[in-house]
């Protein structure tokens, strides 16, 4: 396939009132099969360094590495698609959909399922993580919109919902629990006029579950204030894994003790204990002043500054139908990441990525990529 599709050829999707969990549907597990995955193409030279080739150079080969076992699709901003295209497997499907950046977990919509095997979408209010308080760039209506687009595209119905949320904000078991950290979910720049209990309400009416594990801090220094998709996450109901370091000067020590002691002294909606395995942490990891120095300083408000520490995370990965989609960061932990994850995903390769330039950017492969569940097409 050469060409790159235009989404208002496309069919609008049907907005649905009501909610999924009233409808029955549910958020699946990421380890389900998949019927493909979604991307975003990153431009920004305020959040990507030298004008974004070497963040492209990364996107694509993740895109790529995934491309070998699902479908995948990379939305591009209008005049990026020829550059897109030279880059990405010829099975990659491209389509123009603008966006404000290129953090598709967060900007696509979450897909439920129901039990006849119907698909349809979340579609979360965006407020750039943060909004006027602390959020990392002053206009984000294209990706507020991408949800509706790729839910076009994908030509299933839409759940819009009343609150903010990002999808690296949770993880489902697909069997009715939900992970999520205090430090995103309550944090006054997402959903200020809300409860804990008004949200956790909300979550398990917008994904389906039965029951809210909080966790509390994320991972240090984290701009998206602590998503749980780069501190934790299921490998298969009733286990997770937990980034983690053996450093107890490190401030990232206690925050991971905290969750791991949540986690053991809680149950999931199934009443079972959770397994906890632990992953060390990469680095610390930290930017160096060539890079900082290669980000433009636009409007985006997060400046790069040489010395400052990376959210760096191996939990940060892609489990495609085949093999997961690991970030490389750092020759001294990478292999001990591999093993771990390899030995928990037996039926899976895996597969390291290289993928500091997409951690520059403020987050990992999970960040970029977002599932659709179902069979392969
Ligand atoms: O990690 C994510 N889910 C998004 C990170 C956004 C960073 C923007 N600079």
């Amino acid at each position: 396939m050469s060409s790159i599709g235009s989404p208002y050829s496309q069919r609008m999707s049907e907005l649905r009132r009501g909610t999924p969990a009233a409808d029955g549907f549910r958020m699946p597990g990421e380890f389900e099969p998949h019927a493909g995955c979604w991307m975003a193409w990153p431009a920004r030279p305020d959040n990507w360094r030298d004008g974004a080739r070497p963040a492209r150079e990364a996107f694509a080969a993740v895109a790529n590495a995934i491309a070998e076992s699902e479908s995948v699709t990379v939305a591009v901003n209008a005049g990026d698609g020829p550059g897109a295209r030279a880059m990405l497997d010829p099975s990659v499907r491209i389509l123009e959909i603008p966006s404000d950046d290129a953090w598709m977990r967060d900007i696509g919509p979450t897909f439920v399922v129901d039990d006849a095997g119907a698909r349809r979408g979340v579609d979360w209010e965006f407020n750039a993580w943060g909004g006027a308080d602390g959020g990392l760039y002053p206009s984000w209506d294209h990706d507020d919109a991408m949800a509706s687009a790729v839910c076009g595209a994908e030509a299933v119905d839409r759940y819009r919902a009343p609150f903010v949320l990002e999808g690296g904000s949770i993880h489902s078991d697909g069997e009715g629990t939900l992970l999520v950290t205090e430090e995103c979910l309550l944090n006054p720049n997402r959903n200020p006029t809300r409860s804990r209990s008004e949200l956790d309400r909300l979550l398990r009416e917008f994904t389906g579950a039965e029951r809210v594990v909080w966790l509390g801090l994320g991972v240090v220094n984290d701009e998206t204030d602590g998503h749980v998709d780069n501190l934790c996450c299921f490998v298969r109901p009733g286990v997770v894994l937990l980034s983690s370091t053996d450093d107890r000067a490190d401030p990232q020590y206690e925050r991971s003790l905290d969750a791991r002691r949540r986690l053991e002294s809680d149950v999931d909606a199934q009443g079972r204990s959770f397994e906890v395995h632990l992953v060390h942490q990469p680095g610390p990891l930290t930017v160096t002043a060539e890079e900082a120095a290669a980000v433009v300083r636009g409007v985006g408000v997060q400046a790069r500054r040489a010395g400052d520490r990376l959210a760096a995370s191996y939990v940060n990965f892609y489990p495609a139908n085949d093999r997961v989609v690991v970030p490389g960061l750092d020759g001294a932990h990478d292999d001990e990441a591999l093993a771990v994850i390899g030995e928990l995903f037996p039926d899976r390769r895996v597969v390291s990525v290289p993928a500091r330039e997409v951690l520059l950017g403020g987050g990992n492969i999970h960040c970029i990529t977002q599932p659709v569940p179902g069979g392969p097409r």
